[in-house]
């Protein structure tokens, strides 16, 4: 472990082209490295399911040294397929894409990719973003999605705050591990936190918490991806 590096990336929002040059920016060594990928890989930008795609065979390729967390947008887009599978006509099917959540907030882009799916081949993908961790825990480090339920200890997380949470944890989070997030562009918190320069770098925040959404869907937005132990940034 000497020497490895311990690496989160931010939201990739199925901006492709930037996760393959973050990619490599990294150069990870799957010998060396652990690289978490704190979810959100998918929706609003245009190449949701390349993203996918490329995390989710990496993860399989280095199970050990490779890491897919699971966020709120893979999570309603499970949500949005149970609900498919439930639906009994075309009205149904019309009701659905009205009121879904998933759709309006950026899964249109990431739908019709996965129309064109044969049925075997969406299955596939819908099997492995529903096995996707919650966590990560290495050392003082826990990795996950959105953050945690202040007054709960780690152990005991409830996945809607893990894939969720915003600023009740940013605000009242005290404890002694580091969390490491992505799913707040930082630049929205901009008119919020007064104290922070704004480099679009991920936030270092006093509390031990560690944002890393940099709004790579974004006109001015960067993915990226930091060692935590040594806070080496990577961006593209
Ligand atoms: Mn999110």
């Amino acid at each position: 472990m000497i020497g490895s590096r311990v690496m989160a990336v931010g939201d990739v929002h199925g901006e492709y082209e930037k996760l393959k040059k973050l990619m490599r920016r990294i150069k990870f060594d799957p010998a060396q490295d652990i690289l978490i990928f704190l979810g959100d890989l998918i929706d609003r930008g245009p190449e949701s399911l390349q993203c996918f795609d490329y995390v989710m065979h990496l993860q399989k390729q280095y199970p050990d040294s490779v890491i897919y967390l699971m966020g709120n947008h893979e999570r309603e887009m499970l949500d949005y397929f149970d609900a498919l599978a439930e639906t009994k006509d075309e009205l149904g099917v019309r009701l659905l894409n009205r009121t879904s959540e998933w759709l309006a907030y950026g899964g249109d882009k990431t739908l019709p990719q996965l129309q064109k799916l044969g049925a075997k081949a969406l299955q596939n993908r819908l099997d492995y973003a529903r096995s996707l961790p919650l966590f990560y825990r290495i050392g003082d480090y826990y990795f996950c999605h959105a953050g945690v339920d202040p007054d709960v200890p780690l152990e005991q997380q409830q996945e809607k705050d893990l894939i969720w949470i915003r600023d009740e944890f940013y605000h009242n989070y005290h404890g002694k591990e580091t969390i490491v997030v992505g799913h707040t562009p930082i630049q929205n918190r901009k008119n919020l936190w007064k104290d922070v320069t704004w480099d679009m770098y991920p936030l270092i925040r006093d509390n031990r918490i560690i944002l890393c959404d940099t709004g790579a869907y974004l006109e001015d937005g960067r993915l990226s991806c930091i060692d935590v132990i040594t806070k080496f940034v990577w961006q593209a």
